[in-house]
């Protein structure tokens, strides 16, 4: 009995740690939301890393979310970027300039699954078209959070999914 609950302990567990973030190097030209860099699929969180060193464009990063997901992008940790949202008809939906000191930050209930896109620029680019702060590199973090029915188990709640894992085999047990 012990032996057959490890696994799935340890399944559960591995549930809860956080995915490695995957990070997406920006191919230019993305300057614009028509030539966005696709990213086809993701593990709920990654970043972009992108340069405005000798090249002032808008970058753009396009990328598949949920309905229900709330999205949350930050932007690290030189210059003065901006973020902006698009969603799959290519309108701004959300934009920030700085959140924390000059570094923006968007938080995003998305309400229809599609391809939705990510922008950065540098202020007071506001038409996210190219120009405004550059000279500097930059990462870009993504994160897609699933809606609550959706939700992974907290790390306090191991310990009673483990103990339900044990409930549901020694009830299969019994059934035999
Ligand atoms: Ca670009
Ligand atoms: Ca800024």
């Amino acid at each position: 009995m012990f032996i057959r609950v490890l696994p799935l302990i340890a399944l559960a567990l591995g549930c809860g740690i956080a995915p490695a973030v995957i990070i997406h190097n920006e191919v230019e030209p993305n300057d614009s939301w028509a030539a966005a860099n696709l990213i086809a699929a993701h593990s709920g969180v990654f970043s972009f890393v992108g340069s405005r060193v000798g090249n002032a464009s808008a970058d753009y990063f396009r990328f598949p979310v949920l309905a229900g997901d709330t999205l949350t992008a930050t932007v690290c940790c030189s210059g003065d970027p901006m973020l902006a949202l698009f969603n799959p008809s290519g309108s701004m939906v959300a934009y920030n300039d700085d959140w924390n000191g000059l570094m923006p930050y968007l938080s995003y209930t998305i309400p229809a699954t599609g391809m939705w896109t990510i922008a950065v620029t540098g202020f007071p680019d506001f038409g996210f078209s190219g120009g405004g702060s550059s000279g500097w590199t930059y990462t870009a973090t993504i994160t897609m959070q699933r809606a609550a029915s959706y939700e992974i188990p907290e790390p306090g709640t191991w310990g009673l999914l483990a103990a339900g894992l044990t409930g549901i085999l020694a009830f299969r047990r019994v059934r035999r």
